[in-house]
C-alpha cells in the first residue's frame, strides 16, 4: 500500500491528504524536527521535507511531484498553464510563511524594517491579494488540486496566525464553503 509521510498540521501535507481522500492508503504522521521519525528522513529523503510518498520502490518528494506521480498513477487531468501559475503563487505564500514560523520559533524576532522580513511580507500580502482577486474571477470555481491547495493555505494561515486575512474577503468565503467537506473535517490541523 502507498505511504504518505507527513504531519497532520503542515499545509503541503494536507493538500495530498485531501486529493487522496478516496484513496487507499497509510498515513505516517511524523515529528519531523528531532528522534526516530527525523531518522527516516535522513535515510529516505535528502530534502528533509514533507510530504514525502513511498510507492513500492518509488519514494517521491515535493507535494509538486507527488501531485504529478499520482495524477499520472490515477489518470487525474494535468494542470493547466494557468493552475501551474496559480499554484507557484500558493507555494510562494506557503514558503514565505513556513519560513517566517521557523524564525518565530527560532524566537528570531520579525522586524519590519530588515530586508528578509520586508521581501516575505510583501510577497505574502501581494500574493495574497492576487488568490483573492483570482477566487472573485472564479478560477477556483471547481474543486480539484489547486482549489485544495488554496484551501489548505488559507485554512493554515488563519490556524496559525501568520498574516491577518480580513482584507481577502473572497477567500475568507472560499475557505468557509468548502470547511465542511469531509476531506477538509477528517484532516484539520487543529483536531
Ligand atoms: N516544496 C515542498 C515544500 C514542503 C515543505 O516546506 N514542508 C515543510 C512542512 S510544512 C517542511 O518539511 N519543513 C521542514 C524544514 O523546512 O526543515 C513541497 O511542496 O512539498
Amino acid at each position: 500500500m502507498m505511504k504518505l509521510y507527513g504531519s497532520t498540521t503542515s499545509p503541503y501535507v494536507r493538500r495530498i491528504r485531501m486529493l487522496l481522500a478516496n484513496v487507499e492508503h497509510e498515513f505516517i504522521n511524523m515529528q519531523i524536527f528531532a528522534g526516530k521519525d527525523r531518522d527516516v528522513l535522513l535515510e529516505k529523503n535528502p530534502t528533509l521535507k514533507i510530504p514525502m510518498l513511498e510507492d513500492g520502490e518509488d519514494i517521491i518528494y515535493d507535494s509538486r511531484v507527488i501531485f504529478r506521480y499520482l495524477a499520472n498513477k490515477y489518470d487525474l487531468p494535468a494542470l493547466t498553464w494557468k493552475q501551474e501559475n496559480l499554484l507557484t503563487v500558493i507555494d510562494s505564500i506557503n514558503d514565505s510563511l513556513v519560513q517566517l514560523l521557523l524564525l518565530q520559533r527560532s524566537e528570531i524576532e520579525s522586524a519590519d524594517d530588515k530586508l528578509y522580513f520586508k521581501l516575505q511580507n510583501e510577497r505574502v500580502a501581494h500574493a495574497f491579494n492576487h488568490l483573492n482577486e483570482e477566487v472573485l474571477a472564479g478560477e477556483f470555481e471547481h474543486w480539484e488540486y489547486p482549489t485544495i491547495c488554496l484551501f489548505c493555505l488559507v485554512d493554515w494561515t488563519a490556524f496559525r496566525q501568520l498574516h491577518d486575512l480580513s482584507d481577502y474577503s473572497h477567500l475568507l468565503d472560499f475557505a468557509a464553503d468548502h470547511k465542511e467537506r469531509i476531506e477538509a473535517s477528517a484532516t484539520d490541523p487543529r483536531e
